[in-house]
């Protein structure tokens, strides 16, 4: 196997015997293998289909770091995936659509991996294989949002196109670096367009997010914890489990669903309990009852509490059940049934947290945000978005948020807030120093929040706002939100613990000339560097 999509490549380069992630050398050829079926789909069609998109969506969405270890599921889906090929290639008429259909609801048929003839060191120029990487796993993290947005009834088939043309480009040997280089930037683009796609999504179904206190501190009920990020199945879950005796928490990424007032009107929808997805084997353990994982970030879980640790929709694991989508809606019975035996969850915090300021919340405030720049009582705005990951040296984030001067706030979005979303950093003027959007798709939020900013302060670049991005990343959703950054013209984004092993030497020096991409070094240097470089 050979894999380097994540933050902890192993030695900085790419796992080669089992991942760090816990991946094991045939889900990684699979899971290669599976990319490259959904790559030779992309080349065979130009039409939008609803079918073959969504398939494509959810493929590419199973190979995200974290999301389906389960072997069985992802043969499956190459077998599916081969199907279509050759379907597209018999005939290319209408009843394609059907037949695909189909297959995917029967499941048909098998697939053995053999080998990683599919892999990613097939291209041998570093850079080309770079781009092609940095292409997909921007594409990666585009698919995972645009099915949020799917589900709750939302498409734009202007980004699935986008994927299929971006997919279909990495096998094509004509094109140059720098043609590469400009498809990269355009999945900006739709990184933008599908985070805008998936919040009006959240709020038109679900409300606009409000300044929402969340207890850590667990009831006496039996619970369910859910864990991820797909809104529309804790819906469905709430629904199911409404009078049953069954408390519902979030964990990690599920937080930001406290904020949104149509989650607000579920009695029985109490808290949150946990910190970011690494944590998950101590929290699961003492969580008692069963925890259902919509999407990634799945640890590979211990024995003692593997039996009640469901998946659904892109995520699995092998030997997890599985909670399958009928026509829209899904049965989450076993779950309730099994956390009606169990026991209420073991308290591990205490205290709450705070978080609901997406861009309406923000926009509503804004004129004493204004207000507080002018005066001087905020000096400089930390974007801190991202993902958390087990590394060690991620204190960092913890410190660098402790260390900050008390006129600087932190706008954050993504499971990367839980490094210092706990602590006690207090307010300026009532503006609390830490602003939580949301789940790292909201990280929408924050580029609205700045380019509001602009435009208050009638600015002409975005890059003259006392604002400094210091961003956190684990996986391939942090890859399209920096992406979508740059193309929003952020420039100076920082970005650790350690830059991507996908960007060779080059690739990594196009970024940092063209966008003055930076690493981090430690904290005491860092708040220099950015406090003295910052306009106001
Ligand atoms: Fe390694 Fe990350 Fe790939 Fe897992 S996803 S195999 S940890 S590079
Ligand atoms: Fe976290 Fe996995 Fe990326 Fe949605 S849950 S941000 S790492």
């Amino acid at each position: 196997m050979f894999c380097y999509q994540c933050q902890e490549a192993a030695k900085g380069i790419g796992c080669t015997t089992k991942g760090v992630c816990g991946k094991d050398d045939d889900v990684s050829a699979l899971q290669d293998l599976l990319i490259y079926e959904l790559k030779g789909i992309s080349q065979l069609t130009d039409e939008s289909d609803d079918v073959i998109d969504s398939f494509i969506i959810n493929g590419l969405f199973m190979t995200i770091t974290n999301a389906n270890f389960d072997s069985a599921a992802i043969s499956k889906t190459i077998s599916i995936s081969q199907k279509i090929k050759k379907d597209l290639q018999d005939k290319k008429d209408a009843s394609k659509l059907h037949d695909a259909a189909q297959w995917i609801a029967a499941g048909e048929g098998e697939y053995i991996a053999k080998g990683n003839a599919s892999g990613i060191m097939l291209t041998e120029n570093e850079d080309v294989r770079s781009l092609r990487e940095l292409l997909i796993y921007g594409v990666k993290g585009i698919a995972a949002y645009l099915q949020h947005a799917n589900v709750l009834g939302k498409d734009n088939k202007e980004i699935s196109t986008f994927i299929r043309k971006a997919l279909a480009a990495t096998l094509n040997d004509s094109l140059t670096a720098d043609d590469l280089v400009a498809l990269v930037l355009e999945c900006g683009k739709f990184g933008v367009d599908v985070m805008a796609l998936l919040d009006e999504a959240n709020t038109s179904t679900y409300g606009d997010p409000e300044v929402t206190t969340v207890t850590l501190e667990p009831g006496t009920n039996p619970g369910i914890l859910v864990s991820g990020h797909d809104l529309k199945d804790l819906e469905i879950l709430l629904k199911q489990t409404q009078g049953t005796g069954v408390d519902v928490y979030t964990h990690s990424e599920m937080l930001p669903a406290h904020y949104y007032p149509e989650f607000k009107k579920f009695s029985n929808f109490v808290g949150h309990y946990g910190n970011a997805w690494w944590q998950q084997k101590e929290e699961f353990e003492s969580f008692n009852g069963p925890i259902l994982m919509t999407t990634n970030c799945i640890v590979p879980p211990k024995d003692s509490y593997k039996g009640r640790m469901f998946t659904t929709g892109a995520a699995g694991f092998d030997g997890i059940a599985h909670i399958v989508d009928n026509n829209g809606d899904k049965d989450f019975s076993a779950i309730i049934e099994m956390a009606k035996s169990s026991k209420a969850p073991e308290k591990i915090e205490s205290g709450s947290v705070t978080g609901g300021f997406a861009h309406k919340t923000v926009d509503s405030v804004a004129g004493t945000v204004v207000d507080a720049i002018k005066d001087g009582a905020i000096k400089q705005f930390f974007v801190m978005a991202g993902c958390d990951g087990r590394q060690k040296d991620r204190n960092y984030y913890s410190e660098f948020a402790q260390e900050l001067p008390a006129d600087t706030v932190i706008l954050t979005a993504g499971c990367a807030k839980f490094r210092y979303n706990k602590l006690d950093l207090g307010d300026i003027g009532g503006i609390p120093r830490v602003l939580d959007a949301g789940q790292c798709n909201d990280s929408y939020s924050l580029a609205l929040t700045a380019l509001k900013l602009k435009e208050a302060f009638g600015l002409e670049d975005i890059n003259d706002l006392p604002i400094s991005y210091n961003i956190a990343w684990y996986e391939q959703k942090a890859v399209i939100v920096l992406l979508a950054l740059l193309f929003l013209g952020v420039k100076n984004i920082h970005l650790g613990p350690t830059l991507p092993a996908f960007l060779s030497p080059n690739v990594a020096n196009v970024l940092i000339e063209n966008f003055g991409i930076g690493g981090i070094t430690n904290v005491s240097d860092d708040i220099d560097m950015f406090m003295n470089t910052q306009a106001v």
